[in-house]
């Protein structure tokens, strides 16, 4: 298949909202000159977004990464935190941020989430929470983890920042453990350029995190005690509103991507892919694939790099494993040996291109190389 003329196709783009649309929201922000510092549009989106997500508290933040770092303050986090190798590295970085020693345990073969039958081994005396990842948005086995969490009074806190808009029976995947955090970075299905927010149920604790990602401010004189500035600005809050109201179509679209993957690739061997889940509403943030190299006939790299020389820069989230980076690969949990579901899937996956806007030409042609790429 021709390659050189075709323009190249990322594994994502950002889904921007109509500019019309956003210039409005810019021109009342000039007109009051409130930029930043919970203003009008911060305040609106914030409701805005806990309604459509239905959730009952949420604080936006500046990116998710800063989210995570001030959830594990807010909860008062200290000693270890059971979490996942196979994620992005900001999960276990909000760990060392707050000086807390990350603990990996092996995930699921199913949908690479933490494997909660591992988790209990891996408790010490010094443990007090647990940091799981929805991965690729698609939900942990919260029941076995939160029991095991109140079994031995631990936290949790959920790394959902793939989860955009997930339902289970219809409820909001947000409304699990004691915290979640969300990323709308300009690579997620719902994006604010960059931006975060912190999922809690209770107004007390929205009030603490405020004060944290605000300095610690309580008001113009008081500051109760030692936060951060993580707060989201004007533009960015205005910008999401405008997204909010595309967010449906977005995700709709990528849905429809996913069902011509799935259709495109069932039946070629050596290639796996996720089906949805029933009862589930999925946000279709990444699709991932694995090749089993024994029966595709190349290796993951192999098809990686001849996609690459066909324009197509799909990637291989989450590889290498987070435990397998320099500050953390010395840690006793990091060994690839107690970790071996996550080693082999961080070996075999890519995901492929999804996004708004990517045409089913376009997905056609990655289907059709993958097809002919099986030896
Ligand atoms: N927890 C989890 C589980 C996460 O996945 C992430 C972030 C976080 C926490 C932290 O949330 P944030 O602090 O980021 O809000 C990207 C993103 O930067 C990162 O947000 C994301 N996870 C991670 C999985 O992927 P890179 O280094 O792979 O992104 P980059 O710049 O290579 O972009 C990928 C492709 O997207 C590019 O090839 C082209 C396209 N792109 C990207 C940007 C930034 C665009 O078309 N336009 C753009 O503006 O990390």
């Amino acid at each position: 298949m021709e390659n050189k003329d075709q323009q190249p196709v990322y594994v994502t783009r950002p889904a921007l909202p109509p500019l019309e649309e956003y210039l409005e929201y810019l021109e009342r922000i000039w007109a009051s000159r409130v930029l930043t510092n919970n203003g009008p549009f911060h305040q609106e989106f914030e409701k805005e977004l806990a309604d459509y997500l239905g959730v009952r508290y949420l604080s936006l933040f500046a990116n998710g990464t800063l989210a995570l770092v001030t959830a594990l303050q807010a909860l008062g986090i200290t000693g270890e935190v059971i979490t996942t190798p196979f994620s992005f590295v900001a999960t276990t970085h909000s760990l060392w941020w707050n000086n807390i020693k990350p603990v990996f345990v092996d995930i699921e073969p199913d949908y690479f989430t933490i494997d909660p039958d591992r988790i209990e081994a891996a408790i010490t005396p010094q443990t007090t929470a647990i940091m799981p990842v929805h991965v690729y948005g698609n939900p942990c086995r919260t029941d076995a983890i939160e029991k095991i969490a109140t079994r031995h009074g631990l936290k949790v806190i959920y790394d959902a920042a793939h989860t955009f808009g997930v339902t289970v029976n219809g409820g909001s995947i947000l409304n699990n453990g004691d915290l979640s955090i969300l990323s709308f970075h300009a690579t997620k299905t719902f994006n604010t350029i960059e931006g975060g927010a912190i999922i809690c149920h209770d107004e007390e604790t929205k009030r603490h995190i405020d004060h944290l990602k605000n300095f610690g401010f309580e008001d113009e004189v008081t500051v109760v005690e030692p936060g951060i500035n993580a707060k989201m600005n004007e533009l960015q809050a205005a910008y999401g509103l405008v997204q909010l109201k595309h967010i449906n179509e977005y995700i709709e679209e990528r849905k429809s991507i996913a069902e011509q993957y799935r259709e495109g690739l069932a039946g070629v061997r050596g290639i796996r892919y996720l089906n949805d889940i029933e009862g589930i509403r999925h946000s279709y943030t990444y699709f991932p694939i694995l090749i089993n190299n024994e029966h595709y006939g190349r290796t993951r790299d192999e098809l990686y790099e001849m996609l690459r020389s066909h324009n197509i820069y799909g990637r291989r989230y989450f590889y290498p494993l987070i435990s397998q980076f320099p500050t953390y690969r010395n840690l006793p949990s990091s060994d690839p040996v107690k970790l071996p579901v996550a080693t082999q899937a961080a070996g075999q996956v890519i995901c492929l291109p999804i996004y708004p806007g990517l045409n089913s030409t376009q997905v056609d042609r990655i289907v059709t190389l993958i097809k002919e790429g099986a030896r």
